[in-house]
């Protein structure tokens, strides 16, 4: 990679005269053979079972955080806590790049999960978002579609009364609703959207999210800020919102597609930093807290996990083929 050989000049020009162990950059871990990371639909079935398996397996493990609930609420529990410092804000993306990374972690050491992570390419879905085969009915290898028992749109179902009614994940009690403790099935309540420009809540979204939509928030945004920021408000939020149900109050990987989502959010983010290797994976910027606090954001600034992961610096996760990542899209 670009990156690697340029730090690689840098040591040997100027890091001669310090120790190796100061010099030697991230980058130049003992990661050889990263991950591919890999979209829903190309697992094999028996991959995207054990896939399931392993999610449904979080929920018998005990809490992590010491909380009467299971490992499986723990990812609620820890996102609700810190909404407001890890939305609307810069460390949105390295934030959940290793929230990502945690969950990952449980379902290999906790849970035994054996093939890729999978991420949900949804510009493949959209404007039929609810054939996609990731909202599959199977109760093996789907993640289940709408609990509304219909489509609804434009209200909201009540989150609470709309289970969903089919996939794996039917029988799963999750422990958190917002800020309460309140036992409830999944929900998802599709909607087409509640954009103010009501020509955009068309076919659930589908504007914010087709090959063209993200095609052109790649290339026209050039720096972290106005990426990060299109990415959050434009088909990161366009597909928590027409999901609806559990996807909406900050419990939302109470929802199981919540990582699969998200890690289609990070694909993104490396996949925009590939295009400038060189600069993107250390271009950080934009705000630290949420406004009116104009505080700025700097590579230097720790992401905390409630004790769910261990707390990392926004620079350890700029980039993923690192020692504790180790990936690759
Ligand atoms: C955990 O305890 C709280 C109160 O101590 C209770 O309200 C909640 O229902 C309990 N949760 C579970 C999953 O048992
Ligand atoms: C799941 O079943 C519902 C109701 O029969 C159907 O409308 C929907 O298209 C099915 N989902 C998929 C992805 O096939
Ligand atoms: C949910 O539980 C019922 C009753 O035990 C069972 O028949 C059904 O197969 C379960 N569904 C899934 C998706 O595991
Ligand atoms: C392309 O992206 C720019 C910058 O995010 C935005 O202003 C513009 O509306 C987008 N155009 C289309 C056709 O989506
Ligand atoms: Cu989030």
């Amino acid at each position: 990679m670009k990156t690697i050989f340029e730090y690689s000049v840098w040591v040997l020009a100027f890091g001669t005269s310090l120790s190796h162990a100061t010099v030697l950059p991230r980058q130049q871990s003992s990661c050889t053979a990263p991950a591919q990371r890999t979209e829903w639909r190309s697992l094999p079935v028996v991959q995207r079972e054990e896939y399931i398996s392993a999610v449904q397996c979080l929920a018998s493990k005990p809490s992590k955080l010491g909380l009467n609930s299971t490992l499986y609420d723990d990812f609620p529990y820890v996102h609700n806590q810190l909404n407001s410092q890890i939305h609307f804000v810069a460390s949105f993306l390295p934030w959940h790049r290793w929230f990502v990374h945690i969950y990952e972690t449980a379902l290999r050491s906790e849970c035994g999960y054996t093939s890729p992570m999978p991420f949900w390419d949804w510009t493949l879905d959209a404007g039929h978002m609810r054939d996609s085969p990731v909202l599959s009915n199977s109760s093996t290898s789907g993640f289940g579609g709408d609990g509304s028992g219909g489509f609804v749109s434009p209200s909201r179902p009540n989150p609470l009364t709309s289970c969903i009614s089919t996939g794996a994940f039917t029988n799963l009690t999750v422990a958190y609703y917002a800020g309460d403790a309140r036992p409830h099935c999944i929900n998802r309540g599709f909607t087409d959207g509640f954009d103010e420009d009501p020509e955009m809540n068309k076919d659930m979204m589908a504007a914010w999210y087709t090959p063209a939509a993200i095609k052109n928030l790649t290339e026209s945004n050039h720096d972290f800020e106005n990426f990060w920021d299109a990415l959050e408000n434009g088909p990161h939020g366009a597909i928590h919102n027409v999901l609806g149900g559990d996807m909406v109050p900050a419990t939302s990987p109470n929802d199981p597609l919540f990582i699969m989502h998200h890690c289609q959010i990070d694909r993104l983010w490396w996949l925009w930093q590939q295009e400038d290797a060189s600069v993107r994976n250390r271009d950080y910027s934009g705000r630290k807290n949420q406004e009116p606090d104009e505080t700025p954001a700097a590579l230097g600034d720790s992401l905390q996990f409630l004790g769910l992961g261990t707390d990392v610096t926004v620079e350890s996760v700029m980039t993923t083929e690192t020692d504790s990542l180790c990936y690759k899209y």
